[in-house]
């Protein structure tokens, strides 16, 4: 049986919204974090490695349990840095001890897209602390960087996503940086990495060669040098079934940002099932609520 949303009766849209706005206004104090970064990108992260290690094939893993905090999943050489974004939670558990760690991560990424800018995320709370310690998903399901265009096709297919999602889906490079410290590449995508914008398939339709240093493979732009790709994102533009989708959403943001919606959405409840009619909560913005 696959993981059933539990929901909690006492508990109304006011209450998560209220719990959306603790979550934005430290993410607001925290804007000048990580060089200008902001916490935008960090967090998104977290709700993306937390539903990733889902597999279609056993409906196991993804953001049910809050397992990350759990070995092997929290040592993970691909989960590195995100300690950083769970602290930054943490002290949301206590605030609001009736939410689990899977509904506060992803609704901590539902703040970071929609706080700089990005669209609407629909959310549902129901998700479960982790009680049988067999649920801890092995490593090995989040995507490695240094790979082609068939292994991401080949990972987020075991997601459960096609071909335009997953276009969609990795147009969250725009927001945040790599770090050498955590997985070894260096720098932003872009110049605009605090704003949700389709910024990252313009630019990666730019020209980019192998930057010259001693770290792991990674791109840069020819024109400033300043910006960087990681070998899979490069691998959509060698790709024509996925540079298809790169265009389109180069040339449309509106698109972008719809599929994007729809996409992270599906994303962040991967292997929950829903009683029928749960309808998802459409948060406001803190600017939404000022004016
Ligand atoms: Fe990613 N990502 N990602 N990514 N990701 C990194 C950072 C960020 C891959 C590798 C890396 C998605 C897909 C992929 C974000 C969101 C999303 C880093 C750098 C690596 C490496 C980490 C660090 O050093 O701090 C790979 C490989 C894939 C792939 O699909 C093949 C997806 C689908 C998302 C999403 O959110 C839907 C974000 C945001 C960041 C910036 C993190 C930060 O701290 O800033």
């Amino acid at each position: 049986a696959g993981a059933v949303a539990v929901l909690n009766k006492e508990k109304n849209f006011k209450d998560y919204q209220q719990v959306y706005n603790a979550i934005a206004e430290k993410v607001r104090d925290q804007d000048d974090a990580d060089d200008g970064a902001g916490r935008y990108g960090l967090l998104t992260r977290l709700a993306w490695h937390s539903s990733g290690t889902y597999d279609k094939n056993t409906n196991t893993g993804g953001s049910y349990n809050g397992s990350m905090i759990y070995s092997p999943e929290s040592t993970d050489g691909e989960n590195a840095g995100l300690e950083v974004a769970r602290d930054f939670l943490v002290e949301f558990h206590y605030l609001f001890p009736w939410l689990s760690r899977g509904d506060l991560w992803t609704l901590g990424g539902v703040v970071a897209v929609q706080e700089c800018g990005g669209p609407k995320i629909p959310w549902r709370p129901g998700r479960k602390d982790l009680e049988d310690r067999k649920k801890v998903p092995e490593n090995g399901n989040l995507p490695d960087a240094s790979r082609d265009a068939d292994y991401v096709r080949k990972v987020f297919t075991r997601l459960g996503f096609d071909e335009r999602e997953t276009v969609a889906l990795i147009g969250a490079h725009c927001l945040g940086k790599c770090h050498t410290d955590r997985s070894g590449y260096d720098g932003p995508w872009g110049p605009s990495f605090n704003m949700f914008t389709n910024d990252f398939y313009v630019r990666l339709l730019q020209n980019w060669h192998v930057r010259k240093w001693d770290g792991k493979k990674q791109y840069e732009d020819d024109e400033t040098s300043s910006f960087m790709m990681l070998p899979t994102d490069y691998a959509l533009k060698e790709d024509s079934k996925f540079l298809k989708y790169v265009k389109m959403y180069a040339e449309d943001q509106d698109l972008f940002f719809k599929d994007f919606s729809k996409a992270f959405s599906a994303l962040l409840e991967k292997g929950i099932e829903y009683p029928k009619d749960v309808k998802p909560f459409e948060f406001k913005t803190l600017d939404e609520q000022e004016d």
